[in-house]
């Protein structure tokens, strides 16, 4: 008797709704679910996730998660009415004349409902319209009152809750997450100061100097206006046309170029607040500084092939991976780290810090580990909560100040403007999300959509009406930090502004080998899909100011023979301090997380080893990877005599590059079943491409001698072939798939050396 594994075995019974099937279930029709008290009530619990789990920390007094619950609505046991609070009788036929006859004007019901339909959408926002966000917190784990009266670094462990959204910058909303492009990466932060924004990015150097430039910058990366191709892609002329102009966006080209522009995982990419910026303590003193927020699961990326593959099976790669760990109960973490320094140190530097093309290497500064970040609750509403929130680069507290970086001059304009006609006015603090802890007082009034009610008859400042209030903070409140300023007004920048290429250079010098060949393809791939020679040829001219190591093998790869060098605008410039730094490189950045969250297929059918599937999976699960069984086609696998297996995921809907790494069981026949299906052969060949972890057992063998040009026969790095399933076997799997990619296998199976 076939008896179903599912209720036998539940696959990753701690992983909340993805594998749930309980919680998976949404009512029948006319079925009723019950509030949880918490919601209801509309409590101040911070941290209470959609599967129920509560995080491990509880917040201060006020916590965003109140403010939230308290517009929460729920629609459970109540009857349907019309915006007006009408009972509605009937949702499913419009009003008419007569039987078959015309629809009537005075059907207000249908009226209301189409009229708030066609006004479901706001405009997206102009750069970064691709994201996805969540909740949770932020804990302070160094004070640092010496440097700062931001109250967010006060004490050690204290706790101020966050909103976070990672994006992509140059697609259109619902365009794929797996494109090579520049990752957002933007914290609220809702202090007892009032709201404080990190509006950062995942890599340390932005394209331009000034702010005068972005919209020219935007223009070239988004679609082309004429056709309005290609979509969330730097790949075509205009981009590659303007950034080969601009010279001082050559460092930045690099990172975009490397694999940090395709990261595996949101959870998995570092963020930078890009500036530096200012630290101000209550004494009025001020240094500078640089934010840095560090993964713990390590920082990884896709390779470039996979990007592309994945862009089509699931566009929304990053959006679930984050949403699904979040439910698990897997809260993603980063360390905030700074990078604090003075005038005097700044002035020496053969850089200038205020230049957001230039990093501080960490040979000069060193980055002291401050803080960290926990993402513990998923929205409730995509479009409330991720598409309604606000950031806005203007946002400081106390404590924290801007510089003189004219490309955050603009910044500071540019957010704040950018949500009152995406918004739809100048009230979108109102909007829940964006609403501070710290209630906002003041005499500001009016304006589209506003919420608040305020009472009496005073709006102005001062006043003996309204008892003077409110009144100012005078040294509690924000102070600007003092900075001398003088010179006469002009549109010309410092002198260090027109060295371009010897921190890209650095940035080059500092990859591995198998990075700085994935830079080369990514240029190779980008200009090959520019159609005007000319422009071309002027990106590897202006590349030669890098490296020919890096401008020759492009020339190369193009069919074109190198250009000469575009002449640079500081023919002398300064000797730089520093000539490689190890944290440019992805290598530093491999995490302690061994293989927790990590994507496992077991490739299965009605002819495997049901036993061993089931101990490779729990095995493999108690180490927190996420394991599917994936099989020619989902459900139960019907193996005579044994158990049935009730596969996840189906060849063709889980295709083998969504994984991290594969296992195939052990099983009779041969395995005939997996070795004669040609999807078989396309996963192996895709994990084994991608330089991922494959396990085969016993059976197995045979699969791998069948497919993947005979993978069986030769020794590969990262394959591994056994009888059997024991300790050993598990432990040299588990150090693969936590090695990530195994650079060290040939491209192609028929290269690799038996
Ligand atoms: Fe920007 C959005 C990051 C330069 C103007 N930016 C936006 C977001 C991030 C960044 C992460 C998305 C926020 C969210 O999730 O809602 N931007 C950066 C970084 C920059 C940068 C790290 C350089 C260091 N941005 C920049 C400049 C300007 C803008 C120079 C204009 C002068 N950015 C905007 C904007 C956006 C925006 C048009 C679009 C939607 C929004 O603000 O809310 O105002």
């Amino acid at each position: 008797e076939t008896e179903a594994i599912a209720a036998a075995m539940p696959y990753n019974v701690n992983k909340g709704s993805e594998y749930d099937a309980e919680k998976a279930q949404c009512p029948m029709a006319g079925a009723r679910i019950d509030q949880p008290a918490q919601l209801a009530t509309g409590s101040t619990l911070s941290e209470k996730n959609n599967n129920g789990k509560t995080g491990e920390s509880a917040l201060p007094g006020k916590a965003l998660y109140g403010q939230l619950s308290s517009v929460q609505q729920n629609d459970s046991e109540q009857v349907m009415t019309t915006n007006q609070g009408v009972p509605i009788a009937d949702n499913q036929n419009s009003l008419t004349a007569g039987y078959g006859g015309p629809a009537l004007l005075k059907d207000f019901i249908l009226r209301e409902k189409i009229t708030h339909f066609d006004h479901e959408r706001i405009p997206e926002r102009i750069v970064h319209a691709r994201g996805s966000g969540a909740h949770g917190y932020f804990e302070c784990t160094r004070a640092l009152a010496d440097i700062t009266c931001a109250t967010v670094f006060s004490e050690v462990g204290k706790r101020t809750p966050v909103f976070t959204r990672f994006s992509t910058v140059a697609g259109e909303r619902g365009s794929k997450d797996t494109a090579r492009d520049v990752r957002g990466f933007a914290v609220k932060f809702y202090s007892d100061q009032g709201n404080w924004d990190l509006v950062g990015n995942n890599i340390p150097v932005f394209f331009i100097q000034d702010a005068m430039k972005f919209p020219d910058l935007v223009h070239a990366v988004k679609p082309e206006p004429h056709h309005a191709m290609p979509q969330a892609a730097s790949a075509h002329d205009t981009f590659w046309d303007f950034v080969s102009l601009m010279p001082e966006s050559t460092h930045m080209l690099l990172w975009q170029m490397s694999d940090r522009a395709i990261p595996r995982s949101y959870r998995m990419m570092q963020g930078f607040g890009v500036h530096t910026f200012r630290f101000v303590n209550r004494g009025g003193e001020s240094v500078f500084v640089k934010f840095h927020w560090t993964p713990k699961a390590g920082v990884h990326s896709l390779l470039w092939d996979e990007a592309v593959k994945i862009s089509g099976a699931d566009p929304d790669f990053h959006r679930r991976d984050l949403w699904e760990t979040i439910e698990s109960g897997e809260y993603p973490e980063w360390e905030l780290g700074l990078q604090v320094f003075t005038q005097e140190q700044a002035d020496n530097f053969s850089f200038d810090v205020l230049d957001p093309t230039k990093i501080v290497p960490e040979e000069l500064v060193p980055v002291v580990p401050v803080g960290k970040l926990v993402l513990n609750r998923n929205p409730d509403n995509f479009f409330a909560e991720t598409e309604q929130v606000a950031f806005c680069a203007a946002h400081i507290i106390p404590g924290i100040d801007f510089t003189n970086d004219p490309l955050l001059a603009g910044r500071i304009h540019s957010y704040v403007d950018t949500q009152i006609s995406r918004l739809g006015g100048p009230n979108f603090h109102e909007i829940p999300v964006n609403r501070p802890l710290n209630p906002a007082h003041n005499n500001q009034r009016d304006g589209m959509h506003r919420q608040t009610i305020h009472r009496g008859r005073v709006s102005y400042e001062p006043n003996s009406l309204g008892g003077g209030c409110p009144f100012q903070a005078g040294q509690g409140g924000f102070i600007s930090f003092p900075e001398q300023i003088e010179g006469p007004e002009h549109r010309i920048k410092p002198e260090k502004f027109a060295e371009h290429f010897l921190q890209a250079r650095l940035f080059f010098d500092s990859q591995s080998s198998v990075e700085q060949q994935h830079i080369i393809d990514a240029f190779v791939f980008e200009l090959s899909k520019v159609t005007v020679p000319a422009v071309r040829r002027r990106t590897i001219s202006l590349l030669r100011n890098v490296s020919d190591k890096l401008a020759g093998p492009i020339a190369q790869g193009l069919g074109m023979p190198l250009p000469d060098i575009m002449p640079s605008a500081m023919p002398n410039p300064p000797q730089p301090e520093v000539a490689q730094s190890e944290k440019l490189s992805l290598c530093a950045f491999k995490g302690e997380e061994g293989i927790k969250t990590r994507k496992i297929a077991i490739l299965v059918s009605q002819q495997s080893h049901v036993g061993q599937v089931i101990e490779i999976s729990e095995k493999l699960m108690q180490q927190g990877a996420v394991v599917r069984l994936v099989a020619p086609h989902i459900g139960l696998q019907n193996n005579p005599g044994e158990i049935s297996l009730d596969a996840d995921a189906s060849l063709e809907n889980s295709p083998g590059f969504l994984f991290d790494a594969m296992v195939i069981a052990d099983g009779t026949d041969e395995l005939t079943q997996l070795a004669s299906n040609v999807m078989v052969d396309d996963f192996i060949r895709e994990q084994y491409r991608h330089k991922k972890a494959i396990l085969a057992l016993g059976a197995a063998k045979f699969v791998l001698q069948k497919n993947a040009i005979g993978l069986a026969e030769k020794k590969t790095p990262g394959v591994l072939i056994s009888d059997t399933f024991d300790a050993a076997t598990l432990n040299s799997f588990v150090s693969a798939v936590a090695k990530d990619r195994h650079f060290d296998r040939a491209d192609n199976p028929a290269d690799q050396t038996a």
